[in-house]
C-alpha cells in the first residue's frame, strides 16, 4: 500500500480520490511525485476507473509545491532525476484520459497550482487565506516554459504575464475573478462538490470527450515531449547556480523565520 497517497476508488460511479498525505505541506519530494505518477497510471489502466479527484488530507494545505530541499544544495545528478520525475506527473496528469479534478482544499503554491492547472476542473475553499499561483519569481527561480504555457491555457496570456512576473498568489476570490478556478464552495464541500461536477463530466460521450481533451492540450504536451533532455539540462544548469542556490536560501530561511 502507499505511504503518501491514499486513494479511495468508487467502482460503481468510476471515480477514484487521491489524498495526498504528506505533511507537514504536501510538498512534492521526489517520493510524492513518483507515488502520484504510479497511482495516475495505475488508475489510468483499470477498466472500472473514468475519474480523479485530487485533494489533500491536510487542513490548510492543498500542496506547498515541489519540495525546495530537493534542490537545495543537492547534486546536479539528484536535480536531474528530480525533475524528470515532476516531467513525468506534468506529463501524464495534463494528458490523462480521465476525467480529473482538483478539490482545492488549501492553499496551493507554484507546483501545487501546477497540479491544480493540469486538472479539467478546479473547486476551491472559498477561504481568503487559501491562495494559488505561480510565485516562482518570489523565489528568484523562473517558471518553466511548461509552467507558463499549461498557465496560458488556463487563464490567457496577459493574465499569465502578470502572474508570473509578479510572482503573484491569489486568495481564492481572487483567483475565481481571474479564471484560475472555476467555483468557490465551503471548505467542507470541496470534495463533494468535485465529486458533483465530475458526475456531470461522466455523463458526456467518452471518446468524444477524450479526443476533445487532446485536441486541445496535446501540442503542449508534444513541445516537452520532443524536448526533455535539453528541458532537464536547462533545469540543471539554471537551479545549481550559485546566485540561484543563495535565493533558494534565502526563501527558505524566510519560510522559516515567519513561523509561529
Ligand atoms: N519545500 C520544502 N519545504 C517546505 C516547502 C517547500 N515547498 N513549503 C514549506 N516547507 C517547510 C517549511 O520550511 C516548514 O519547515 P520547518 O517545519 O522545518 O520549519 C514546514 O514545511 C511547514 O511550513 P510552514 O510552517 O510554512 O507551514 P504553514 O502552514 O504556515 O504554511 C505554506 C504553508 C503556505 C504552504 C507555506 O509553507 C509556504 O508558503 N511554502 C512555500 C511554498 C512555495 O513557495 N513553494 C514553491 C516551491 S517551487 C515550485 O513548486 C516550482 C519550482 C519550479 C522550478 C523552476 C526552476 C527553473
Amino acid at each position: 500500500t502507499s505511504s503518501k497517497i491514499k486513494v479511495d476508488l468508487d467502482p460503481s460511479t468510476g471515480v477514484a480520490v487521491m489524498w495526498m498525505q504528506s505533511p507537514p505541506v504536501n510538498s512534492l519530494n521526489l517520493d510524492l511525485l513518483t507515488e502520484f505518477t504510479t497511482t495516475l497510471e495505475k488508475l489510468e489502466m483499470d477498466k472500472s476507473c473514468r475519474g480523479v479527484i485530487i485533494t489533500s488530507s491536510l487542513p490548510k494545505i492543498f500542496s506547498a509545491g515541489l519540495d525546495i530541499l530537493e534542490m537545495y544544495q543537492t547534486s546536479p545528478e539528484h536535480c536531474g532525476e528530480f525533475w524528470k520525475a515532476v516531467q513525468e506527473l506534468w506529463l501524464n496528469l495534463y494528458g490523462s484520459k480521465l476525467t480529473t479534478i482538483a478539490a482545492i482544499n488549501g492553499s496551493s503554491p507554484a507546483g501545487g497550482c501546477l497540479l491544480s492547472i493540469s486538472c479539467d476542473y478546479r473547486v476551491m475553499a472559498d477561504n481568503p487565506r487559501y491562495s494559488i499561483g505561480l510565485n516562482e519569481t518570489l523565489l528568484g527561480i523562473v517558471a518553466p516554459y511548461w509552467f507558463k504555457d499549461t498557465m496560458v491555457n488556463t487563464v490567457g496570456h496577459r493574465t499569465t504575464e502578470l502572474a508570473l512576473a509578479l510572482g503573484k498568489l491569489y486568495s481564492a476570490p481572487e483567483a475565481l475573478k481571474i479564471g484560475l478556478v472555476d467555483e468557490l464552495v465551503p471548505e467542507d464541500q470541496v470534495v463533494n462538490t468535485a465529486a458533483q461536477t465530475m458526475g456531470k463530466w461522466l455523463a458526456i460521450n467518452e471518446p468524444a470527450r477524450q479526443a476533445t481533451k487532446a485536441m486541445m492540450r496535446k501540442p503542449t504536451i508534444d513541445k516537452l515531449l520532443s524536448n526533455r533532455e535539453a528541458d532537464v539540462h536547462n533545469f540543471v544548469s539554471f537551479i545549481t547556480q550559485a546566485s540561484v542556490q543563495k535565493s533558494l536560501g534565502m526563501y527558505l530561511k524566510m519560510l522559516k523565520s515567519r513561523k509561529g
